[in-house]
């Protein structure tokens, strides 16, 4: 699919409008230029076109400019853009990430295939404010972002490793993946250690002010929030040491204010910072450093505004750990909420959280609402039903974003009940819903679904006695869970008339997009239209999957029937009646000769011999009659005429549509007319 095919399918499942006043601009180079003059539009250069209505240079090749007014969209063809312009923490898009300031859509030929990397120089982008704008990243992957740690000691470090947004940002069907947010600048050594910076919040994804940040049908794995820096060392003998700085939180996605919501995503394996270590005291008269606070949320982390969470899966993230003392004892807490840490409440609707640790969900404030159809495994601190989902590892499970499979068996599975708020299709675009009901979390299981390659195996016609080459069905599964074919019979009216020839399916076990194959022969022992089925019996809906056979069998050849008696002359030519079979393969065809019965002699000398009188060809069609005129040789005439009659044999060589051989022949008495 080319890029302009996948821009309107994009918008469509993102249910985004396209917009009349929307500028496309296409990016048609993986480099990270800014040069005017090279003919070519760079993704750093099509922001700046789109940011600031001007085109990137008049050289054709160059970025169109983009409007004024209304959204531009920015495409981006398959490929790798890696950033490379260093110099973070300026928002004129010149260096570092790429800064997002007036309305954009930028549009990946699909997250498999499209991979934006920021090359551990920056986050990838920002929506920095304060101008209110409206940003969509679709079909994307983003990766290698990191938050720099700043030069200020005791800074804490940048937040949103892949992304930080302060206006409105949707991100869809994208996956962001090994992304940082920074590790917070050291504390000062001296007379008394300076406190360690704080790590960075949003592994992946900050969300500040009054952001509206929305996630759909997108992966976010491997990301992690900034560490926290070691508290500095005292010098003095009277100074204390400096306390470490705290972990920062959300492994994945920090929100400290405005509004969060997901809707079909995956976060796993992601991770909050640890905390800071604790500064050394100078002498005994001082303090040592305490260690800072693990970061909480390793998934999640809200601090304010509201969130809401509906068919996302959780799994396997994980907090940050305290920082040491200095001074030994007992440290620090490390953080809480490996999948969902909330100081402002929340909702989680359908939504699945597994094995996250140290707990799925941590709430200080607010209680998080229950919207129904959780499940929280193998703890009960999420809202929800305590089930194991059987989630699978984080793999392509179809769609343009990996995912955890439901497995057999799991207790996410049709657990929805209709109008639980089910989005219309799963993180995959695999419609919803599959089964009886929709499934909790970001994936919906589809059972195993038999498909055949047809469902009507014609043979056409074949002899009695003869074996055709054998037809093959081919059956694939296009469900999630393994088909399992166990056995492929022939029933049905006349199943002894078909016969298997090769079968791969009975016993197999078929992944999704597998397939076997089963082939049958057609075997006629009867005459006439033949019909059976085969039928496939497996752990799919509808089985047994059918297919029905046909053929029609052919009697043997029996050539024309020729019609003997007597035949009369007229004007030297005989018609001589012949019918052709009704249960043939085409139509009869051949030659019809006449001779005669027994040896005769013609003319004054002639010894006696066997006399041809004549011949001619015919072609009748099964089930017809037809009379065939003979002329007779003028000898045969005489004799006719001078015996008053002629005993004759007349021979038919007859051809049927098979080109099967039968000769029948017949006494005639040839009659002056
Ligand atoms: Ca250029
Ligand atoms: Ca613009
Ligand atoms: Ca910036
Ligand atoms: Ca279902």
């Amino acid at each position: 699919m080319t890029s302009g095919a996948v821009i309107p399918v994009l918008l469509a499942a993102l249910a985004l409008a396209s917009p009349a006043a929307a500028n496309q601009i296409k990016v048609n180079t993986p480099f990270d230029e800014v040069d005017p003059n090279d003919g070519s539009c760079s993704l750093r250069e099509a922001v700046t076109a789109a940011n600031s209505n001007f085109a990137s240079g008049v050289v054709a090749g160059e970025c169109a400019a983009g409007a004024s007014s209304g959204i531009d969209v920015i495409v981006l063809p398959a490929g790798p853009y890696v950033l490379q312009r260093t110099g973070a923490g300026e928002n004129t898009n010149a260096t570092g990430d790429l800064d997002l300031t007036s309305d954009i859509d930028i549009i990946g030929a699909g997250a498999r295939t499209t991979t934006i990397d920021a090359n551990h120089i920056d986050r990838v982008f920002d929506v920095p404010g304060p101008a209110p704008v409206t940003v969509v990243l679709a079909g994307i992957t983003i990766q290698g972002g990191r938050g720099v740690t700043p030069s200020t000691p005791g800074d804490p470090g940048a937040t949103g490793g892949a992304i930080r947004n302060r206006e409105t940002l949707t991100v869809a069907a994208s996956t962001l993946r090994d992304n940082g947010a920074g590790t917070g600048a050291g504390g000062t050594s001296g007379p008394g250690g300076g406190t360690g910076g704080a790590g960075g919040a949003g592994g992946a994804i900050v969300n500040e002010g009054s952001g509206i940040l929305t996630v759909r049908g997108s992966t976010l794995t491997a990301n992690f929030a900034g560490n926290g820096a070691d508290g500095g060392n005292a010098t003095d003998p009277s100074g204390g040491g400096g306390a470490g700085g705290s972990g920062g939180s959300g492994g994945a996605i920090s929100s400290g204010g405005g509004t969060l919501t997901l809707t079909n995503d995956t976060l796993t394996g992601n991770f909050a910072g640890t905390g800071g270590k604790g500064g050394a005291e100078g002498g005994n008269l001082g303090f040592p450093g305490r260690g800072g606070v693990g970061g909480s949320g390793g998934g999640i982390s809200i601090t304010a505004g509201s969130a809401s969470l509906t068919n996302v899966t959780l799994a396997s993230n994980d907090v940050g750990s305290a920082g040491q003392n200095a001074g030994g004892g007992s440290p620090p807490p490390d953080g809480t909420g490996g999948g969902f840490k909330t100081a402002a409440g929340g909702s989680l609707t359908n939504t699945v959280a597994a094995t996250n640790v140290p707990t799925n969900c941590a709430a200080t404030g607010p209680a998080i609402s229950d919207g129904g159809h959780n499940i929280s495994f193998s703890d009960t601190s999420c809202p929800g039903a305590n089930a194991d989902p059987r989630l699978g590892a984080l793999q392509n499970n179809g769609g343009q974003t990996d995912t955890l499979a439901l497995g057999g068996g799991s207790a996410a599975v049709d657990l929805v009940p209709a109008g639980g708020a089910c989005p219309a299709a799963d993180q995959r675009a695999v419609l919803r819903p599959a089964g009886p009901a929709c499934d909790a979390g970001a994936y919906e299981q589809r059972p195993a679904t038999a498909r055949l390659s047809a469902t009507t195996l014609p043979f056409g016609r074949l002899r009695i006695g003869l074996t055709s080459a054998p037809r093959t069905i081919t059956l694939t599964n296009v469900g999630d869970l393994a088909l399992s074919p166990t056995a492929a019979t022939l029933g049905g009216t006349n199943p002894a008339d078909f016969a298997k020839a090769g079968d791969t399916c009975t016993g197999a076990f078929l992944a999704l997009g597998a397939s076997c194959s089963i082939g049958v022969r057609f075997k006629p022992i009867a005459a006439g239209l033949l019909t059976a089925a085969l039928r496939i019996a497996d752990n799919a809906p509808g089985s047994p999957q059918q297919v029905a056979l046909r053929g029609t069998g052919i009697p043997k050849f029996a050539g024309v029937a020729i019609t003997g008696g007597d035949v009369h002359l007229k004007k030297g030519k005989v018609r001589i009646g012949l019918s052709c079979p009704r249960k043939t393969a085409g139509a009869c065809a051949g030659t019809l000769t006449l001779k005669s019965a027994k040896a005769v002699s013609t003319g004054k000398h002639g010894s006696p011999h066997v006399l041809t009188l004549g011949s001619a060809r015919f072609t009748i069609s099964p089930g017809k009659v037809s009379n065939v005129t003979v002329k007779i040789s003028q000898a045969g005439r005489k004799l006719v005429h001078h015996n008053g009659h002629l005993a004759a044999i007349a021979t038919a060589v007859t051809h049927d549509g098979f080109g099967t051989r039968k000769i029948t022949s017949a006494r005639l008495k040839l009659l002056p007319g």
